[in-house]
């Protein structure tokens, strides 16, 4: 064959991708490969596996449709060497192409090894921009150039004005660039979230759930509530329904959580854009519409939009400016090892047992769940980097690398020093109270800082603020809390500290390694 052989991997599953936009039927092949190295690099969530392979299927079906060939290896493959770089290798003698094309990767593993297979291979190989965002990666560069610190608010009115989405004659429509202050109502207790459209396993996914459950028993997550859509079809349906019932008390409710409730107002799109059954364009259109129409309000509109314009795209070019060298930073010095609750869910802490509750179920939880409760208990304990991003990265549906690092790296835990936000998302147990009905049924008090039944938050939180004095007391965004602190008597300031090491060096704290060799 004199053709190209195509490679697209497995959150490349968009038609309009670059690496397959001149593709000729005639002459040129799609090569899919479902791959062991991809499902264990980090153990993601069964979910998530049988997500990935079974979206994958059906597009290969939905390719074949097309009458483009597909030379898709599946993950029983006898012949199967588990790795992109050796399956590459194989169909290049299979196809014996002309050169290979791809589009660039979503993490700077799988880019630097993409960099190595023209010369493995001894045959071009075209590594195409991935033009499904708005911004390039090159445009981001020439955004971040001379900027000490970036901040979202900054690129995302610069994103607006270039797109002119809720623009009005150069003006933001409403007047304002954010909505912000609108969305943190907590829950009216008699307001009922819309029931979420979860999608029936067809044949192939049945197959996938079955070959996934038999191949990766030993990862975190059930599948028996498998729900997601795998084909493009079901993601617009999935889109459609959100837009029209959800979206409405999207503005209002974002920051609120929930006992029981896992998915509120949300879009619960994310795994769909991220592996391209969705397109940020065409999400951010639907919305801007359905506020045009009068369907929705503006606050519900913009804030949803600033999700994806602002911050989807914002963390994206942050990853490749900064990436490498931004996921070896380290700035508040934290090396604790991820507590077993992560994995268990088995705690007294209800915010923490219904997140990673929900996370388990679903390998889902809402953006506010991932930053200010397990984000935050990270942040405040001190855990690793790396093991709280493995975590991350291994637990959530949506989890790719260039959009789960800069959100726990940088925006929960701090580690890049104020690189992406200009003070960390620390709280305590007042403000998971605030915005949840979670403290209400826990064993803990979220008004006690200190003695028996004290919230773990609270002193977690106040010992956080004094080991880290130095740092942040000059922060002026954090002047009020630190003029509450100097109010403390110092026995107060001594028993939060006790209170903090006690708890932390908990014996159920065991190292998650020693866990997961133990069996789950
Ligand atoms: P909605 O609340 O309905 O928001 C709409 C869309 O906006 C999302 O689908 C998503 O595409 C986008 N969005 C919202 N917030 C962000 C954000 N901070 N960064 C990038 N995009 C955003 N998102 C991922 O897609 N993958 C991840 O691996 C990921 N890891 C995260 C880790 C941490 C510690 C935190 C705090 C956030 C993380 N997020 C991640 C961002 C956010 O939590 C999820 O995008 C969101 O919860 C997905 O659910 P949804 O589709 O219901 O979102
Ligand atoms: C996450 C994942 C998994 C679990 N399995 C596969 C796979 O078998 N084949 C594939 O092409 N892609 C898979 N992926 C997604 C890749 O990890 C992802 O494409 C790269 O990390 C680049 O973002
Ligand atoms: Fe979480 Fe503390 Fe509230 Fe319990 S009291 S749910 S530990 S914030």
């Amino acid at each position: 064959m004199s053709g190209n052989l195509c490679f697209v991997l497995g959150d490349q599953l968009t038609r309009g991708l670059s690496s397959l936009e001149d593709l000729d039927p005639e002459n040129d092949v799609v090569l899919m490969v479902e791959v062991t190295e991809e499902a264990r690099y980090v153990r993601h969530h069964k979910q998530k596996i049988a997500l990935i392979l079974s979206a994958m299927r059906h597009f290969a079906e939905a390719l074949r449709g097309e009458g483009i060939s597909v030379d898709y290896v599946t993950l029983d493959d006898p012949d199967n060497s588990q790795s992109f770089s050796d399956e590459l290798a194989r169909a290049v003698k299979r196809h014996d192409p002309g050169r290979v094309v791809v589009t660039e990767p979503g993490e700077w593993r799988v880019w630097e090894m993409m960099s190595g297979w023209e010369e493995a291979l001894g045959l071009p190989v075209e590594i195409r921009e991935d033009t499904r965002f708005y911004c390039s990666r090159d445009d981001f560069a020439a955004f971040a150039k001379g900027r000490k610190n970036l901040r979202m608010e900054t690129f995302y009115r610069e994103m607006r004005r270039r797109t002119g989405i809720l623009m009005a004659e150069g003006e933001p429509e409403g007047g304002q660039w954010n909505f912000d202050k609108e969305n943190r109502k907590s829950l009216p207790r008699d307001l009922r979230p819309p029931r979420r459209d979860r999608f029936a396993p067809d044949k192939v996914t049945r197959q996938v759930l079955d070959l996934v459950a038999e191949r990766f028993a030993d990862h975190f997550g059930d599948l028996d509530r498998f729900g997601w859509a795998v084909t493009r079809e079901d993601a617009l349906a999935a889109l459609d329904h959100f837009i029209a019932d959800a979206l409405p008390c999207f503005g209002d409710y974002q920051d609120a959580m929930k006992a029981g409730e896992d998915f509120l107002f949300h879009g619960l799109i994310s795994p769909y854009l991220n592996l391209g059954l969705l397109e940020a364009a065409e999400v951010c259109e639907r919305a801007e519409d359905a506020w045009r129409k009068g369907e929705v309000p503006l606050n519900a509109a913009e804030g949803f939009i600033r999700q994806i314009l602002g911050w989807r795209e914002f963390v994206r070019g942050v990853y490749w400016t900064e990436m490498p060298d931004y996921a070896e930073t380290n700035h508040l010095n934290a090396t604790r090892d991820l507590p077993w609750v992560y994995w268990s869910g088995e705690t007294a802490m209800r915010c923490m047992s219904e997140v990673i509750g929900t996370t388990r179920r679903n390998a889902y939880a809402h953006h506010i769940q991932r930053l200010m409760v397990t984000g935050n208990f990270a942040l405040l304990a001190g855990v690793a980097p790396a093991q709280i991003e493995e975590w991350y990265l291994a637990v959530y549906a949506d989890a790719f690398d260039w959009v789960e690092l800069p959100n726990t790296h940088g925006m929960a835990i701090h580690a890049d020093g104020g690189l992406l936000g200009s003070k960390p998302y620390a709280a305590s147990g007042s403000y998971i109270n605030r915005m949840s009905d979670y403290c209400r049924g826990c064993d803990y008090d979220h008004k006690k800082r200190t003695g028996e039944g004290a919230c773990p938050f609270n002193y977690l939180y106040w010992n956080f603020l004094m080991e880290n004095e130095e740092r942040f007391a000059d922060n002026p965004r954090m002047a009020l809390v630190y003029k509450t602190l100097s109010r403390f008597e110092p026995e107060e300031r001594d028993a939060m500290a006790r209170a903090a090491r006690a708890f932390l060096d908990a014996p159920e704290d065991a190292p998650v390694q020693q866990r997961l060799d133990a069996g789950w």
